[in-house]
């Protein structure tokens, strides 16, 4: 009892230590700036960089419109989003192709959400914008700092629909939204939302895996976020920094996406690897005497 009571001290006092040592060291290099748009309360949103290659989700819009009103004759938008992680998994591209879409004049918002929707359709049941960091949505999205956003807010990173065409098709990458299972920010078993300006929710659908896309073991993605040692990449010390600044240690899923600071680390790591990765073979060492 008492040595792993040692052990936990031990390790959180590496990773303040580590916190440390990155924050000073960083301020020179003015990677990190005050950002002035309103953030999440557990931060901005990590950046995922091990998103499975050639893993592909899709959501296809139902027949008719969660909304009647907005198609008295039951009719829908119709389209489909489909979305893969980017070829060196570094973020997800989402591809979006729409028609029959409402004429309202203004822009249509859109979203990820957090829930996947019921066999009866009711958009109602997605609940709340996928927002893993609790930005929450008080203020708009500031487009020219995503990783304030809420990460499910897709059109206010990357832009509404125009409130006056017929068809739209769009593609973009997302640097926050994942196709990690297990993380905060995956989608692949939420929904995406389609909504008039007004916030009324008009048509939604679930993602789905699509059967047959290449998939790679899902080791690679699992190996990062666990392993201190991995020292050499730098990779490994922010996932013990990240959660220090915010007080969010409790939530291990949301380490695996700590590569913000992954450039700051990469510099700093030189001068606090020996110390990180000694702390850590102790630890391991006490550990094994457990
Ligand atoms: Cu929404």
């Amino acid at each position: 009892m008492r040595v792993s009571n040692n052990l936990a001290l031990l390790l959180a006092a590496a990773a303040h230590a580590s916190a440390q040592s990155t924050t000073s060291t960083a301020a020179p290099s003015s990677t990190i700036t005050p950002s002035e748009p309103e953030t999440g309360k557990l931060g901005d949103a990590a950046q995922v960089i091990d998103n499975p290659v050639g893993v592909v989700y899709k959501a296809t819009l139902p027949k008719s419109a969660f909304f009647k009103p907005a198609y008295p004759d039951g009719d829908n938008i119709k389209g489909e989003v489909t979305a893969e992680a980017n070829p060196d998994g570094l973020g997800v591209r989402f591809n979006i192709k729409l028609s029959n879409l409402p004429k309202t004049g203004d822009a249509l918002p859109y979203h990820l959400h957090v829930d996947p929707v019921p066999v009866n359709g009711n958009c109602t049941a997605t609940l709340a914008h996928l927002d893993p960091y609790i930005r929450g949505e008080a203020t708009a999205c500031d487009k020219t700092a995503p990783e304030t956003c809420q990460v499910g807010d897709l059109s206010g990173k990357h832009g509404a629909i125009p409130g006056d065409v017929d068809e739209w098709e769009t593609s973009y990458v997302d640097l926050y939204a994942s196709t990690v299972e297990g993380l905060g920010a995956f989608f692949g078993n939420r929904s995406i939302v389609f909504h008039y300006p007004n916030k009324t929710r008009i048509t939604c659908a679930s993602f789905e895996k699509v059967d047959g896309a290449a998939s790679l073991p899902a080791s690679s993605s699992t190996a990062s976020s666990t392993t201190v040692s991995a020292g050499p990449t730098g990779i490994a010390g922010s996932n013990t920094t990240a959660p220090a600044p915010t007080g969010a240690a409790s939530t291990t899923s949301r380490a695996v996406t700590a590569p913000t600071t992954t450039s700051v680390v990469i510099g700093a790591a030189s001068s606090l690897r020996a110390g990180v990765v000694g702390a850590a073979v102790f630890g391991a060492a006490v550990a094994f005497m457990l």
